[in-house]
């Protein structure tokens, strides 16, 4: 039924099915079924960077920009909960605001649940129900932190890395793994000092090799977001990534993206399976806690849980 209407364009069935997401409401799954020939058309552009290097700002921005060329625009603003960043959800509503009105612009804020994993399948599938309602870009805004948030990245076309001035050290510092998925860096707050440099620090480090494996070269930005300052060549840049990987490598890409929605969904719908087969028969809870006790290692309960997985089911 949801399906249907967000393929009608209702508003309200698209923040529904992505609540039951969140949720893990196993109906969901049926819903995104139907959807999935509809996918497949959106840019998916990734923004990634420290907490307070000014991402939600850009991405209002972009919006803007966006929206002026008349693309509609999807946004995910993923949040780790955390002590530190408790607060960001609410403050990305404020700072995007202003688009909440525009029918052309779709704003989610996820926070993640704790659970391993969790953060990047409900991130995919709310990216498809974006995808599906037809918007042209996907703006998913990400601190890049942990492997979750990694895994969040891997599923983007075109990733933004965003940094400021003076992180001299912290560029030593920056995981190889970021400097590596980024195709657009962006120094923003080119309105402090030191901006200079740290695109030339960049540029190096870039020009050592750390640069993306599909032969472009990242070019690497000066922005001043809140003055808008910056944004029409950044939207230029990812617009040129995307006609690259439309030459180049964009079928590799969308079928990378939809195999690994498949093994994540084999996993996930064997591990359901799994625990709710040795719930049932109570074995679960014992597993685990034996588990926890090392009185078993986790490598044999394992196998026990496969062992149990493959007998005839006790009715
Ligand atoms: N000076 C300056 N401040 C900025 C700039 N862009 C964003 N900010 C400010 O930096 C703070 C953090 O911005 P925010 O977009 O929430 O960062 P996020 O945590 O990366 O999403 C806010 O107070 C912004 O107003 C900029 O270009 N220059
Ligand atoms: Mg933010």
């Amino acid at each position: 039924m949801l399906a249907e209407g967000i393929l009608k364009g209702e508003i309200r069935a698209a923040a529904r099915l992505m609540r039951d997401i969140d949720d893990e409401v196993p109906s969901a799954r049926e819903e995104l079924k139907k959807l999935f020939p509809h996918t497949g058309r959106a840019h998916i552009v990734g923004v990634t960077g420290s907490p307070g290097t000014g991402k939600s700002t850009l991405v209002d921005h972009l919006i803007q920009a966006m929206r002026e060329k008349g693309l509609t625009v999807g946004v995910v603003a993923v949040d780790p909960t955390s002590p530190f960043s408790g607060g960001a959800i609410l403050g990305d509503r404020i700072r995007m605001q202003r688009h909440s009105t525009d029918p052309g612009v779709f704003i989610r804020s996820l926070a993640t649940r704790g659970y391993l994993g969790g953060l990047s399948r409900s991130t995919h599938d709310i990216v498809d129900v974006m995808d599906a309602m037809g918007k042209d870009v996907i703006l998913v805004e990400t601190v890049g932190v942990g492997q979750d948030e990694v895994e969040v990245i891997r599923l983007a076309h075109t990733n933004i890395v965003v940094l400021i001035p003076g992180m001299g050290d912290d560029i030593q510092a920056i995981k190889a793994g970021i400097l590596e998925v980024g195709d657009i860096f962006v120094v923003n707050k080119a309105d402090r000092e030191g901006a200079d440099k740290t695109v030339r620090e960049l540029e190096i480090m870039l020009e050592m090799g750390h640069g993306s494996e599909d032969g472009w070269k990242p070019p690497v930005l000066k922005t001043i977001a809140v003055h808008h300052q910056g944004i029409p060549e950044l939207l230029r840049q990812i617009e040129l990534h995307r006609d690259y990987l439309k030459e180049h490598i964009w079928e590799d890409r969308q079928r990378r993206r939809i195999q690994e929605k498949f093994l994540e969904t084999v996993r996930d719908l064997l591990f359901e399976e799994a625990s709710r087969r040795l719930q049932k028969e109570r074995k679960w809870n014992a597993l685990m806690e034996a588990v926890g006790r090392r009185e078993i290692d986790p490598y044999s309960a394992a196998e026990q849980v496969l062992a149990e997985m493959l007998r005839p089911e006790v009715s």
